[in-house]
């Protein structure tokens, strides 16, 4: 058994996200906890609603809100949606706690004890017309590198380059399109990546197992070098920085955002203190294997900034052991967009849709090594085959027929046979597969292997052909059916990280226990007759419904109209 602490990117507070946020991040860690949590092994998983910066206050102040108060109705929003989409996180928290000011400014300290921080004072864009100072992001305009018009004074998200607002042509204010802007000074604080690099770039080259998406970009950053980054804002809402002729300031939000993993952890442990220790995950925790889920933009903070503010407190910090990446989930090709309204939110989706086909596409279509797309086509596809066709109908169709030619109790009677036999070799192999899969985070591979797992059973039915042997051999047709019934509680075991809904409706079915079931311990041919004869079941209500032609142009043109 390990401990295993799992973290994805904590989803910003200014709105409800969209499915290219789920499958980027909470999807996978939320399907590698429970997997993980079914294998015996003590897993942790943290998430948060990442609330500081301005983009909060823009937000708040749009809907007439202080600040605090709207991060506190859109936490509980967040929240409300991820329990709906069945996330099993072990504590969801907020980066505006206390706990999280306390460690970001602990944490600034250490740095700055060590030498890693200076203060400078910088120039600074001030719009004139917002009567405010301007954060990067709010500065608009053409990107040096590659010409792209509508590039952030953060980062280009055409090339992906990291900006400074200075860098932009014809720079202009995104919050009123007003050029009237001015330089003013101010003082800030600095990270100074440049005398961490040596110690950052030895930890990134030591870590051989890191996918190539991720490494690639945290050395690609390495290789173009490191700039000290200011780590201040002119703004209120945020950490306070607690130092002298620093009123006013908070940290920038990339710096205590990450922080935030390990304060919510703390959060946790606050809530129940007896119990939970968070230092136990955090703190000479080397007994703790750590794996992040994020998408490809959010990986130099995590590969280079965040591990840079760990390594230069000096402290026995956890640093993560692996890191898996993203890239896009486009809508129809083109991108989802939070800002321009583009796409499938969070919210809507479940409104159409139970959470369990919406996971289930994601994973299957997970864009792990290249982006992919959803479309409504494939989406129905999906559903209609897969989970209506391949699994609902075979747990439908055995458990149906059991009940009318047998009753609700599983049938006495046959011995198992070759056919069994060799139904079981072919699922030890795809179990295997799929457990290597699952452990490994190959996401498309595993469902895939999920899929064809769901196939064999079909597979088996159609060749033993209960309906045409009761004719001749009622016994033996008892014994195809049982099998095939044990065949289903594998399912509902297997598929339990991926929907966890339709499970807990499978169990039920059949009469088990419904929180999370333990990982198969047996070879397929045992597990093949774990439920006996004699024990009850029912007939679940239909597990999943056909997506229609006609509900599939209406959605599309529902969701797509503006294409
Ligand atoms: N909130 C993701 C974003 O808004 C950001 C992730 C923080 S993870 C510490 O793009
Ligand atoms: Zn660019």
């Amino acid at each position: 058994m390990a401990k295993i602490l799992v973290t994805s990117a904590l989803p910003y507070i200014n709105g409800i996200k969209h499915l290219g946020n789920l499958i980027g991040s909470m999807l996978p860690a939320d399907v590698y906890s429970r997997f993980m949590r079914q294998n015996g092994h003590d897993v942790l998983y943290i998430c948060a609603t990442d609330e500081h910066g301005t983009p909060a206050e823009l937000a708040a102040k749009k809907k007439n809100q202080e600040v605090n108060e709207f991060c506190k109705e859109q936490h509980e929003i967040q929240a409300d949606i991820y329990r709906r989409f069945a996330m099993s996180f072990d504590y969801f928290g907020r980066s505006s706690s206390k706990q999280n000011l306390e460690l970001t400014q602990h944490i600034a300290k250490k740095l700055e004890e060590n030498g890693y921080i200076e203060e400078k004072t910088i120039k600074q864009v001030y719009s004139i017309d917002d009567e405010r100072f301007l954060p990067d992001r709010y500065i608009v305009g053409t990107c040096p590198h590659c010409g792209y018009e509508a590039a952030r004074g953060d980062q280009c998200e055409h090339c992906t380059k990291l900006l400074d607002p200075t860098d932009l042509i014809e720079p202009r204010s995104a919050i009123s399109g007003s050029t009237k802007l001015e330089v003013r000074e101010s003082k800030h604080l600095f990270l100074s990546l440049p005398k961490l690099e040596g110690k950052i770039s030895d930890w990134i080259d030591e870590q051989e197992e890191w996918p190539i998406l991720v490494t690639s970009i945290a050395k690609k950053w390495l290789k173009e070098g490191l700039r000290e980054r200011c780590i201040t804002r002119d703004l209120s809402w945020g950490v306070p920085v607690d130092r002298e002729g620093f009123e006013g300031k908070v940290f920038y939000v990339w710096f205590d955002a990450p922080i935030e993993y390990m304060a919510a952890t703390k959060e946790w442990a606050d809530k129940d203190p007896e119990n939970r220790n968070w230092k136990d995950w955090w703190y000479n925790a080397d007994d703790v294997h750590y794996v992040q889920f994020m998408a490809k933009d959010n990986i130099p903070f995590h590969t280079i900034i965040f591990p840079s503010s760990i390594i230069g407190t000096e402290e026995p910090w956890k640093q993560v052991d692996y890191i898996k990446g993203f890239n896009w989930l486009t809508f129809y090709g083109g991108k989802f967009s939070t800002s321009s309204n583009r796409g499938i939110f969070t919210n809507q989706a479940l409104e159409e849709f139970p959470a369990d086909y919406w996971r289930y596409w994601l994973m299957a279509n997970a864009p792990e090594s290249s982006d992919s797309s959803f479309t409504f086509d494939s989406f129905t596809g999906v559903v209609n085959k897969d989970l209506n066709d391949t699994l609902g109908n075979f747990i439908n169709r055995v458990l149906k027929m059991t009940k009318s030619k047998f009753g609700s109790e599983i049938p006495a009677g046959g011995e198992i046979g070759e056919a069994e036999k060799e139904l079981a070799t072919i699922l030890d192999t795809r179990i295997a597969d799929y457990k290597k899969y699952m452990e490994s985070m190959q996401y498309r591979k595993a469902t895939a292997e999920l899929r064809a797992i769901w196939t064999e059973g079909n597979n088996y039915l159609a060749h033993a052909a209960p309906w045409v042997v009761i004719k001749e051999d009622k016994d033996k047709a008892a014994c195809i059916l049982r099998t095939a019934i044990n065949v289903i509680r594998l399912y509902a075991i297997l598929s339990w990280a991926v929907i966890p809904e339709t499970c807990k409706k499978i169990m039920e079915g059949l009469n088990l226990d419904t929180e999370q079931p333990d990982w198969i311990n047996k070879p397929a041919i045992e597990e093949l007759q774990i439920l006996p004869a004699g024990h009850a079941f029912a007939v679940p209500e239909q597990l999943f419904n056909k997506i229609t032609p006609e509900q599939t142009e209406e959605l599309t043109e529902r969701y797509c109209g503006e294409i």
